[in-house]
């Protein structure tokens, strides 16, 4: 990382990846940037949580409750499954996924790869929708399993999925699963409304669903050794929230136990992590609003 000292104004308007600290601004120039070839950063290990569960299971709601905490929440990057040079690829795998869902496929990984490196500007808590791993582990089983993608391209989408997970060091310390039943997230799709799901049927959520408590839950095919906390996410989401506050004292213990396996200068406290996830979203935080 180059360090860089320069006005505020100069480097927000010709660079968004600054960041700004007692005044001063360290602009990081990383290696991507450079066009270099590069992984996670060894030095910057936030506690990485992956919301997981069905779709219209209410992932980006759950996590919309923790953007105004300072820690970093990762969307699903959907404008870009909808708008690849002006290809909305997630149509097309809906119209005709035979044709196009290892497309798609190859999108969502390529995609879901960017957010589990994104560049760490020192946040303690990173939080993503999905991972490389339900889109894999689900979505490209079930596309498979359902005859609409072939052996070939089932075995190249696998060989990428392997290739990443053994080399790129994917940081993930906790998944937070959004059970719901799939008659439930069926209403929530229908009620959202969006365009290229109009065909989406309830069978489909049921299959989905079947998959996400096999690794989730049953650890049946593919299991994870990153630990999983189950919430009932049929009911609201203030609901939904309450009950992921009463795991906090488990959630406290996971990260303690993470931070003794990673070097003191590339972590933060267990008190700093408990108190961005826990704390009073209407109090200050521990960091300021860049997360510094
Ligand atoms: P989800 O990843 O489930 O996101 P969501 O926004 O629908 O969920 P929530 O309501 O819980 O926030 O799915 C987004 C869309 O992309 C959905 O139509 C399913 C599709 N998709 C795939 O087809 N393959 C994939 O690998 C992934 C991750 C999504
Ligand atoms: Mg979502």
């Amino acid at each position: 990382m180059v360090v860089i000292r320069s006005s505020l104004k100069q480097l927000s308007t010709c660079y968004p990846g600054f960041v700004s600290k007692s005044r001063k601004v360290f602009f990081h120039l990383d290696m991507n940037s450079l066009g270099m070839k590069t992984s996670v950063s060894e030095s910057c290990k936030p506690f990485t949580v992956f919301v997981e569960g069905n779709i219209g299971s209410g992932k980006t709601t759950f996590l919309s409750y923790f953007n105004s905490r300072h820690v970093v929440v990762h969307s699903e990057p959907t404008d870009i499954w909808r708008n690849v040079r002006g290809h909305n690829v997630l149509q097309l795998m809906y119209q005709d996924p035979a044709r196009w869902s290892f497309t798609f496929q190859s999108l969502v990984q390529k995609t879901m790869l960017e957010l589990h490196v994104r560049n760490c500007v020192n946040h303690p808590v990173k939080l993503m929708e999905r991972s490389i791993y339900s889109a894999r582990y689900c979505f490209v089983e079930n596309l498979y399993k359902e005859g609409l993608m072939s052996a070939p391209e089932y075995a190249v989408i696998d060989e990428w999925f392997k290739w990443i997970i053994m080399n790129m060091k994917i940081q993930g310390d906790l998944i937070v699963y959004l059970r719901t039943d799939p008659e439930v997230a069926y209403q929530r799709i229908l009620d959202r409304g969006r365009k290229e799901e109009s065909a989406l049927t309830l069978d489909y959520l049921v299959k989905l669903n079947q998959l996400h408590e096999d690794w989730l839950v049953e650890n049946k095919v593919f299991s994870t050794q990153i630990p999983v906390i189950v919430l009932d996410a049929n009911r609201t989401i203030p609901e939904i929230i309450e009950e992921f506050q009463h795991h906090e004292a488990e959630i406290v213990e996971k990260i303690s136990i993470k931070q003794k396996n990673v070097s003191a200068s590339s972590s933060s406290s267990p008190s700093k992590i408990k108190h961005l996830l826990f704390g009073d979203p209407s109090q200050p935080n521990l960091i300021n609003s860049t997360g510094l």
